[in-house]
């Protein structure tokens, strides 16, 4: 379905009724905050890199060579400073104030959920905020690892000289907190899927778990390979921020 009036009208219907409202969220929602997506048009899968990007978050080839992630992490880190939450991000926060938002279950990294007021986060892929010696297990703070990431090629721990890594979860690696995720979606009598491919699992997965409605939302594809399109009774496809300023017409939260 469009993003019009009609679209509109039968989402803020689904909130007003719903009592325990959920999110699943993933890169697209952050775009318009100024990181890209992996697979959106501008997103980090399409550019060019000398090696193939979908490695950055690979654990295998972290193991081998982790100055191909960090080259992309120092950017990372730049534009983190930069950015702030975008009107979705801003929504959200607002819809938990009210008491009808129980839980964002998060695949990004960037912690724009938090930054808008969020409390009720489940950042399933981890985030940049802590980071780990590979090999003595020493924990650094944001502060220090950052530090050490802009002034070393490679991060190295002060007391084993083993790599540092920041706790993101990397595929090949246990996602977080998935069984206090499935409880929250399972509990929801409404679920919002917002700016996601849907096609990294087992975040992917956690949909099928809820048993009330479904609203997803996105700017292009989402596979059905997880979520079948039969589960789905409200697929908006448009922008996430025109969708929900749309949406606040009828709602009227108060924005922050
Ligand atoms: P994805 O596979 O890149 O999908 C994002 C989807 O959002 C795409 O279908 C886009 O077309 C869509 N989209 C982009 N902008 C908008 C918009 N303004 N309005 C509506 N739709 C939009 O990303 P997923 O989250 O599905 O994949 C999960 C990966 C992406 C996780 O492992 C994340 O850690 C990882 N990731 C996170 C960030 C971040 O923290 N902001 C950035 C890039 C990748």
């Amino acid at each position: 379905m469009k993003n019009n009036h009609e679209t509109i009208l039968k989402c803020a219907s689904m909130v007003e009724k719903a009592e325990s409202v959920a999110v699943l969220s993933g890169a697209g929602v952050s775009t318009s905050s100024g990181i890209p997506d992996f697979r959106g048009p501008n997103g980090i899968y399409r550019r060019k890199y000398d090696v193939d990007p979908e490695m950055i978050f690979d654990i295998d080839f972290f193991s081998r060579d982790p100055s191909f992630f960090y080259k992309f992490h120092r950017e990372f880190l730049e534009a983190l400073e930069e950015v702030s939450p975008s009107y979705t991000h801003k929504f959200l926060a607002a819809l938990e104030r009210e008491g009808r938002l129980k839980g964002i279950v998060t695949q990004n990294i960037d912690a724009l959920h938090h930054k808008a007021g969020s409390q009720k986060v489940l950042e399933i892929h981890g985030g940049v905020w802590k980071s780990t010696c590979l090999s003595c297990g020493k924990s650094y703070d944001y502060e220090t690892s950052r530090r050490k990431t802009m002034d070393e090629d490679i991060p190295r721990c002060e007391i084993c000289g083993g790599v540092i890594k920041p706790d993101i979860v990397f595929f090949g690696e246990n996602v977080k907190h998935l069984e206090a995720s499935r409880s929250i979606i399972s509990q929801a009598d409404l679920l919002f899927v917002l700016g996601s491919s849907l096609t990294v699992v087992p975040a992917a997965l956690l949909p099928s778990c809820c048993t009330g409605r479904i609203v997803v939302v996105n700017k292009g594809e989402v596979s059905g390979a997880y979520l079948p399109p039969d589960r789905i009774d409200l697929r908006v496809e448009g922008d996430l921020d025109e969708f929900f300023r749309g949406l606040n017409e009828k709602l009227n939260l108060t924005i922050q």
